[in-house]
């Protein structure tokens, strides 16, 4: 899991220009900071030094004072043309997000979940649309316009080396766009606290070359492979009798619920729970045995498994490539 979670390493046009923007508030506001203190510390140095006897001085209460109000005035001018600047250059970064080519856009349906995503790929006949979770692919150079959707509270998509966060909010839809310029894996977070385990709320994008993505998808298009040798069919079996196929689908065999990630392709993710394990199988088999302990209140059971019977669910969900 070397994936860059960095908002000063921009991998695409979008978090580029959302940089940019940070740096021109950030040395602005550096720049009027250091001015504040070296007047402060100026008018400090050159204050008449008195102690609790002296009389208060109030020859200044009712004489003008033509130095002090040019002072004031300057300062006052430049403080509203520094905030205008800022302004304008907000609208600016505004116009050239909403920019972005869109033509021949990769359309994704990202859905969070308390405490997982499901990706849902849009493009071509519906026969071609695919769902994968936690792990979202894109081609390289290719914009990439994702809606928004949630199913209990309000989340935060947040994956700072492509684009800015935006809510995901139940019962409303929303749209993204970024495009990813270099290959890569980014991380991304949810980014609005969603309950307990909201800080184990990552997810991976991988950005890939046209080709590559092309194989990926056709491979995620594909129903689960049937399993081969006999402990990986009794790892189905075990699979579909236990309480696993009333959350999780695996196409192409009766798991057909959507209450959990999309299992059919799960072997071929580089993450479990939301990048919260690597996906081995010694991580597998410690999440199937007792998420609770992995991350407590998450929405999986712990399951009363043999040695052998866990052993053999592992070795199924190993099978879906
Ligand atoms: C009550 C619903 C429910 C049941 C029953 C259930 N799961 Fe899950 N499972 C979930 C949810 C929800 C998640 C996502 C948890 C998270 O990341 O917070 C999950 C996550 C997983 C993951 C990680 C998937 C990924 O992409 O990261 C695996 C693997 C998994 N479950 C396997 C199983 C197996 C095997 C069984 C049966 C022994 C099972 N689950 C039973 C709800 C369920
Ligand atoms: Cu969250």
């Amino acid at each position: 899991m070397n994936a860059l979670h960095d908002v000063f390493d921009a991998a695409g046009v979008q978090a580029a220009q959302i940089l940019g923007l940070w740096h021109v508030f950030v040395w602005t506001c550096t720049a009027v900071f250091t001015a504040i203190l070296l007047v402060l510390i100026v008018a400090l140095w050159r204050a008449p030094r008195s102690s609790g006897e002296t009389p208060p001085d109030l020859a200044s209460v009712d004489a003008p004072e033509p130095g002090p109000r040019r002072s004031v005035t300057t300062a006052a001018i430049a403080s509203a043309l520094g905030l205008v600047a800022l302004v304008v250059a907000s609208v600016f970064t505004d116009r050239a997000l909403a920019r972005m080519s869109l033509v021949d856009a990769v359309n994704i349906e990202v859905t969070a979940h308390q405490w997982w995503w499901t990706a849902r790929y849009l493009n071509g006949p519906v026969s071609d649309s695919f769902v994968t979770a936690n792990e979202i692919h894109v081609p390289v150079g290719k914009p990439v316009i994702v809606t928004l959707k949630a199913d209990d509270v309000i989340h935060s998509l947040w994956v700072p080396s492509l684009a800015g966060k935006k809510d995901l909010i139940p019962g409303r839809t929303s749209k993204m766009h970024f495009r990813a310029d270099q290959a890569g894996v980014y991380r991304g977070q949810c980014a609005e606290f969603c309950g307990y385990q909201h800080a184990l709320m990552g997810l991976l994008v991988i950005a890939q070359p046209q080709a590559q993505f092309d194989a990926w998808a056709a491979a995620q298009r594909k129903p689960a492979p049937e399993p081969a040798d006999a402990r990986a069919i009794r790892g189905r079996d075990l699979f579909l009798s236990q309480s696993c196929a009333m959350c999780h689908a695996v196409q192409g065999t009766l798991a057909n619920a959507q209450r959990a990630p999309d299992l059919t392709h799960v072997a071929s993710r580089q993450t479990l729970a939301s990048g919260t394990l690597p996906n081995t199988p010694s991580d597998l088999a410690a999440w199937i045995a007792d998420p609770q302990k992995i991350k407590p209140g998450t929405n999986m059971p712990a399951t009363q498994l043999s040695s052998e019977d866990l052993a053999a669910l592992v070795a199924y969900l190993g099978t879906l490539k």
